[in-house]
């Protein structure tokens, strides 16, 4: 409904300032969830709200002896109080979860803050390489398939993407055909349009698939493929496509959009050098996201 009401092809409407919310992890250093979403978000113009799912003092990927402190039971008087203001958003963006039980949590806050005209977005942030991330249990699948049923658009790698359909995880060496169909399959979860990251049809080329089940369109947006595994480029591609999508544009451009901002943060890691743990330096590659957007000259 979202979509067929804002897809009038690739057009900027500035005109009114729309507002985000993001519902991710505050991991305080290494980039990625929160610390990603607000700036991109921000810098492609949005009035960035947040929910924060939980607080880490690093991500869990590199880091040795983390905090973690769920913020669960917060989520649901934070909802109350905003609807007791009649608050709104444009977009509700959800990614890494505190908890098995906000699965439930998000879904309540989903059917509260819907409305015929926002965009519900999930990334089920949930694992990489072919496995979960050690720190879910394994009923993480069919929660976060669960939550993506709630969802206009949904973001999952190749990885999220066998774990909530239960299939074999297929990292490499697949067809066109192959990924036609797991956007299908991924579809029938429920959300009408789906975006898989991380697909690769030839050596030193990567990029993401879309998939509008109302046409039963695919498309593809690729970039070059930097070797190595670069933490929280999934955060940064989610936040740039929901930037792009949140202007007008069309999906298909939207995620050509966002490989591009994806891989040029990439790349300026690998140029200055920088720590892969720390995460990708978006920083300095929000210029070009700016200017892809249609927001400077
Ligand atoms: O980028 C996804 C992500 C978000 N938040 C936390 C993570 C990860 C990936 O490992 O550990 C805390």
């Amino acid at each position: 409904l979202w979509y067929d009401k804002h897809h009038e092809g690739d057009k900027i409407n500035m005109n009114k300032q729309k507002r985000s919310l993001s519902i991710h992890d505050i991991s305080c250093v290494g980039r990625c969830s929160l610390t990603v979403a607000l700036p991109i978000l921000s810098a492609a113009g949005m009035d960035s709200s947040v929910l924060p799912t939980a607080v880490l003092s690093t991500h869990t990927g590199g880091f040795e002896g983390y905090t973690f402190r769920d913020l669960s039971d917060d989520i649901q008087p934070i909802s109350a109080h905003w609807q007791s203001l009649n608050l709104g958003f444009d977009a509700l963006y959800s990614g890494f979860l505190g908890s098995f039980e906000q699965i439930d949590l998000l879904k309540d806050l989903f059917d509260t803050f819907k409305t015929p005209d926002n965009l519900i977005m999930v990334d089920p942030v949930m694992g990489d390489h072919g496995k979960m991330y050690p720190i879910f249990e394994p009923a993480m699948a069919d929660g976060m398939a669960s939550l993506c049923a709630k969802a206009d658009i949904i973001v999952p790698n190749l990885t999220e993407a066998s774990l909530m359909l239960h299939e074999d995880y297929v990292g490499s060496g697949y067809d066109e055909t192959y990924i036609k169909g797991l956007l299908q399959r991924l579809s029938g979860l429920g959300a009408d349009l789906v975006v898989l990251t991380g697909v690769s049809y030839e050596p030193g080329k990567l990029g993401a698939a879309s998939y509008d089940r109302k046409s039963d369109a695919v498309s593809y947006a690729c970039a070059g493929w930097v070797p190595g595994y670069f933490h929280g480029s999934g955060d940064v591609f989610s936040s740039a496509l929901l930037s792009a999508l949140m202007h007008d544009f069309s999906l298909e451009r939207s995620i050509e959009i966002a490989v591009r901002f994806t891989f040029r943060s990439i790349q300026l890691t690998v140029e200055l050098g920088q720590e892969r743990r720390y995460g990708i330096c978006f920083e300095r590659a929000l210029p070009e996201l700016i200017k892809l957007l249609g927001l400077s000259d």
